[in-house]
């Protein structure tokens, strides 16, 4: 049997997972001499590629002396946390990466908690270390102080800890000893992981974690091996975590070697290998032996804690820009991304609209950009926590915010997070000069807050967060102040009226821009939506963008993107999304309908 080594790499965003493969994918000699590798090799598609983020877990394989390593990268954004959750079930080891200035993070107790549950011993990667603000003692004191905190037990108490520079390309056991590459990590993971249970000589058990497809297979499976062989060509029992059984061949093993996936006739117990054959195949299903099926635990991921309505675009402007617009499209590829994203849910709700909810903003975000990108136009409407019952209570998720602010800015900071219902539970001023601040917050207070908390903080502050637990619900909590500047007609935005609508707020939108009634083009300096003519007056033709004519200038309007859009709009607005715009507008377009509702709302006040 094949020695075999099972680990997730699990830190906070941006700690350095994705490096940290990359080095021990290269100093493994898994590549070719000749062959050209990017930076952050696993973070491989378009979107990851872009933001610099992983956002799906991926595994890879390398070999060092006669071992083989499995080794699994996930995401450190607490939006994807539940693709760090059901990957920890496949493996016998971590490692977690904790940078060596910032420290533990939400995100690191979030999966830390998750790997301490298992019954998993962290091998501790003090990262970073090369930083000038590092502070490797402080970090490890804090990790400590974390793993007693978990009620870790005395074997996991006592971790294996490695500092090093992913980046750089080494690792080592003490800080004293010379910088030289990566051999530590690699012994520390043979010596300290343990082996996988199971055994090849029994009836087989395999479980998916992640789904794939390929074009000439159809769906792929990959799974761990738990107990005994899977072979090509043989034939399994699939168990579903509803408990349905289908019986298939293994039409395609396929068997991971660094960034290539290679064909392979077998594969035993212990290892990680992607199966093809059954066309229903999902995650957290089983593979059995037909004979004698035992199905492993179906996956539990947390639930959801956000969600937003998302429905067919019915604006004047619809149809223009995107392929995929009826309401059987969308819901045809929700039900797919609900069959991979298991930490998701859909639920139709009628009026061509679909309630979808995931763990944050930037989990639906990143939905609804691919969505885009694919062709889709659709509308999203304000992102709504999750709240549910329990005993009679209303209740709603908490999270553990952690906020890095300049000193000057910590009173700004405490008191608009007071406002939002946060509770401070600590205060710790940084060797940086800084003041890190923990609180324990309803996601809803969330909602809409890193904008402010930007401005507030001249974009010097940095905030992070992870979810709690689900506690009694708190009441209301403050929204946007500023209104909307709403258009009043149809047609293309006219840069004289533009420039003189600029002393009214920030724009949205510049001249030859598409308008229509009821589409927000700006936010108002002041509190109350504004209903705005920006089709109004000449075409002047000595209007200019720049240059020295200060009195015709038109400023730089404000990008709307999505998730920017999703933390700004109100609850009587949606965000309308197509392949090539992204733009905010009112859910009544009517303004005689909209003055109405707004003066029922003050009335019922
Ligand atoms: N100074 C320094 N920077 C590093 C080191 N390792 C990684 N980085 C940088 O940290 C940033 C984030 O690295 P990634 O490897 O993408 O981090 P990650 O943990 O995979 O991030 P997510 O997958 O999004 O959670 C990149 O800009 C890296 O170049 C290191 O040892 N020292
Ligand atoms: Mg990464």
């Amino acid at each position: 049997m094949q020695k075999i080594k099972n680990i997730a790499v699990i830190a906070h965003v941006d700690h350095g997972k994705t490096t940290l493969v990359d080095e021990l994918l290269q100093q493994s000699g898994t590549f070719e001499a000749h062959q050209q590798v990017e930076e952050r090799a696993m973070d491989s598609d378009a979107i990851e590629k872009e933001r610099g983020i992983t956002i799906l877990s991926k595994n890879t394989a390398i070999t060092y002396g006669d071992h083989k390593i499995n080794i699994i990268d996930t995401p450190g954004h607490a939006d994807f946390g539940g693709e760090v959750e059901r990957v920890l079930k496949m493996v016998d080891g971590v490692l977690l990466l904790v940078d060596a200035q910032e420290g533990v993070m939400p995100q690191t107790k979030f999966v830390l908690k998750k790997a301490i549950a298992l019954g998993l011993i962290p091998v501790v990667v003090i990262n970073k270390i090369d930083k000038d603000g590092s502070d490797p003692d402080r970090v490890m004191d804090e990790v400590f102080d974390l793993l007693v905190a978990l009620d870790a037990n005395e074997e996991q108490l006592e971790f294996p800890v490695l500092y090093a520079a992913a980046r750089d390309g080494y690792a080592k056991w003490e800080m004293e000893d010379e910088n030289k590459d990566m051999t530590p990590l690699f012994e520390a993971i043979i010596e300290k992981v343990p082996y996988p249970k199971g055994s090849a000589d029994n009836d087989t058990q395999a479980q998916v974690f992640t789904l794939d497809s390929d074009n000439f297979v159809g769906r792929i499976g990959i799974t761990r091996i738990f107990n005994g062989k899977v072979k090509k060509g043989d034939e399994y029992l699939l168990v579903k975590a509803c408990g349905a059984k289908s019986k298939s061949r293994i039409s395609k093993l396929i068997g991971f070697k660094g960034l290539e996936r290679i064909e392979i006739q077998e594969a035993e117990a212990g290892d990680i290998v992607a199966i093809a054959g059954f066309n229903d195949i999902d995650v957290g299903d089983s593979v059995c032996d037909p004979q004698n099926p035992v199905a492993l635990d179906p996956m539990h991921v947390e639930e959801p804690t956000l969600s937003v309505i998302m429905s067919v675009n019915n604006g004047p402007l619809a149809g223009q820009e995107g392929k995929h617009v009826t309401s059987n499209k969308i819901s045809e590829r929700l039900a797919k991304e609900m069959e991979t994203n298991i930490a998701m849910r859909m639920e139709p709700m009628g009026d061509a609209s679909f309630k979808v909810s995931g763990r944050g903003e930037l989990q639906i975000g990143i939905l609804a950009e691919n969505m885009r990108r694919e062709g889709f136009e659709f509308m999203l409407a304000r992102p709504e926590v999750v709240t549910k019952e329990e005993d009679g209570v209303k209740m709603e998720p908490f999270e553990h915010l952690v906020v890095d602010v300049p000193e000057e800015f910590q009173g700004v900071a405490i008191e608009k997070l007071g406002k939002r219902k946060a509770n401070m539970t600590s205060l710790t001023p940084m060797p940086d000069g800084t003041v890190r601040l923990e609180f324990e917050i309803p996601a809803r207070g969330l909602i809409g807050f890193r904008n402010e908390f930007l401005t507030d903080t001249k974009g010097e502050g940095i905030m992070n967060h992870s979810y709690l637990e689900y506690r009694p619900y708190t009441g209301v909590v403050e929204s946007r102040t500023p209104g909307a500047l709403v258009s009043m007609d149809d047609g293309e935005a006219v840069a004289f009226s533009i420039f003189n609508l600029q002393s009214r707020g920030v724009m949205f939108i510049g001249a030859q821009d598409k308008v229509y009634s009821g589409m927000v083009i700006g936010e108002s300096a002041r509190p109350g939506d504004l209903d705005v003519n920006p089709l109004k007056g000449k075409a002047l033709t000595n209007m200019r963008t720049s240059g020295t004519d200060d009195a015709v200038k038109l400023v730089t309007p404000r990008k709307i993107t999505l998730e920017s859009a999703m933390e700004w709009i109100e609850e009587d607005e949606l965000i309308e999304i197509t392949p090539e715009s992204v733009r905010i507008r009112k859910k009544s377009l009517d303004p005689v309908v909209r003055k109405r509702m707004a003066r029922d709302k003050k009335n019922s006040k």
